[in-house]
């Protein structure tokens, strides 16, 4: 037997080490797009990438349609889960794709005096998530609106903040829905025809409406508009049994991105899916694969022509494959050797392969270290399984609201076809549990605040994109009794249930 010279560790092992932090280094500024399809780095933009490095996990109980639109506002994806017939799944894929962008708000109040005729060369400021619209398109020009998202008051508080100026009156104020990828729009456009201000993101798709109060007379021609080609990004979950039944229908309704969905991905069966998949639509049709947790697997999966990489084995909040199985790795571990391979085949060959760290995300902070170590994005279930628009039951329990989370290895699941090694058609044994997860209100509204604390990390390790993040973070193992040190600690807590 091999025996790995290191133990296994998981992020809650580690923390990152403060690096020197700029007074340019602020939130607001730093952008967490992220690569998620291979691309040749440096010569070519990636195809397909994200404006957050968060997508949902390939389950019944977190990935519906519901929660990928949602989710998909924020400048995420999720993949919807592949257990499930061919037809109810490709439906779910045709509906969030058949969900047109755009927003109505009623309290949309652009100033009476900003006339069509005055505001045709408009210029967004970016940078903050409060756009100012003036007339001239500079800062010291004169303010015709503002659109704000809801985390307009942290935003007002920033130092940074240049539109200080054009803050008042607040009646100006639109507001758009919350979101980070205002951050984003660099274009605005005023349709003089129809009385909207689309707002545009970098590859010029529109990310959100505002429209005047007169909106009503001229809602036909607006939904003409919110037209052709405007829906959001969608991925969707395979397995490597009935693809070639699977993935004609799922890209016949649209999908945007797949992903093998497996417990172990280091197989042949995930070469033959990928081997097929690239048959019959050469790079067209985009597709991660996985799970892996070091090296060896990653490079097998990279030669096999995966568009992206999954990493993680056993570390999933439901999951019991270690204890059931006895294989698995700590996914910080599994994180840094991955992308250590990754590093290496992109030198080697010009491919950037983004890896995503798949489960086990418990503290906000641990997507950091996820990024810090590598990964281009995370995977996350428990986590957007506690949300609004999660496809799973909210119940009252011991007081407490609850909602439901399964496992896909669970007997509730019973989703064979990820735990497949070629045997009978069933699960033969459970590798997850059914439980529940303390509900926690609208997805928009947990995920903006998790990206808050991410952000603010970034900046204290100076770092104001995801891959300055990879290049300046500094990582420490900490101790078990520094882990106690970490929380409050030798006070008497006032909410305590104790007391
Ligand atoms: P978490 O975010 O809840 O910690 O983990 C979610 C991940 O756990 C999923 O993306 C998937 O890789 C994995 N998973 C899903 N079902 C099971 C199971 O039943 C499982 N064992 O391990």
């Amino acid at each position: 037997a091999y025996y790995f010279s290191e133990p296994s560790r998981t992020f809650g092992e580690y923390l990152l080490v403060p690096g020197y932090s700029s007074s340019e280094c602020v939130p607001d500024r730093v952008s967490l797009k992220t690569p998620l399809v291979k691309y040749r780095k440096g010569q070519e933009e990636c195809p397909l990438s994200m404006n957050i490095p968060m997508v949902s996990a390939i389950m019944q109980s977190v990935s519906g349609e519901k929660l990928a639109i949602a989710l998909a506002k924020q400048g995420g994806i999720s993949f919807i889960y592949g257990s499930q017939s061919i037809q109810s799944e490709a439906d779910m894929v045709r509906r969030v794709k058949a969900y047109k962008k755009g927003f109505v708000t009623s309290d949309s109040n652009l100033p009476p005096e900003a006339t069509l005729g005055d505001v045709l060369d408009l210029k967004v400021r970016t940078g903050h998530s409060t756009v100012a619209i003036t007339d001239d398109g500079t800062a010291h020009g004169k303010l015709l609106g503002l659109v704000a998202s809801r985390d307009y008051r942290l935003s007002r508080m920033s130092p940074d903040l240049k539109v200080t100026e054009f803050m008042t009156p607040l009646e100006k104020l639109v507001t758009a829905p919350a979101t980070t990828s205002l951050h984003d729009c660099n274009d605005i456009i005023w349709d003089n025809k129809i009385n909207t201000l689309p707002l545009l993101d970098e590859q010029g798709h529109l990310q959100y409406m505002v429209f005047r109060k007169d909106y009503d007379s001229h809602k036909e021609n607006v939904n003409e508009l919110l037209d052709a080609n405007k829906s959001y990004v969608v991925g969707a979950g395979i397995n490597t049994r009935d693809y070639a039944e699977r993935v004609p229908a799922l890209v016949e309704a649209g999908v945007d991105v797949l992903c093998i969905d497996s417990s172990e991905g280091f197989s042949e069966w995930q070469s033959r899916t990928l081997s097929w998949i690239r048959e019959h639509y050469g790079d067209k049709v985009k597709v991660g694969a996985g799970n892996v947790v070091d090296r060896e697997g990653f490079l097998f999966l990279a030669k096999a022509g995966a568009d992206f990489v999954k990493i993680g084995i056993g570390g999933g909040s439901i999951c019991i494959t270690r204890e059931t199985k006895g294989i698995g790795r700590g996914q910080a571990t599994a994180v840094i050797e991955v992308a250590k391979a990754r590093d290496e085949y992109y030198e080697q060959t010009g491919i950037y392969i983004p890896i995503c760290s798949d489960g086990g995300i418990v503290h906000d902070y641990h997507i950091t270290l996820a990024l810090a170590m590598g990964a281009d994005f995370v995977m996350l279930g428990r986590y957007f399984a506690r949300f609004d628009e999660s496809p799973t039951n909210k119940l009252r329990v011991g007081g407490n609201y609850v909602k439901e989370y399964w496992g896909e290895g669970s007997n509730r699941a019973r989703n064979w076809q990820r735990y497949d090694l070629g045997g009978a058609q069933k699960l033969s044994f459970e590798e997850g549990v059914d439980s529940y997860v303390p509900y926690a209100g609208p997805l928009a509204d947990g995920v903006q605040t998790t990206l808050y604390k991410v952000r603010s990390t970034m900046c204290n390790c100076g770092a104001l994109s995801i891959e300055e993040l990879q290049q300046k973070a500094r990582l420490t193992v900490v101790s078990s009794t520094s882990i106690v040190e970490g929380g409050s600690h030798d006070v008497i807590l006032k909410n305590s249930p104790n007391n």
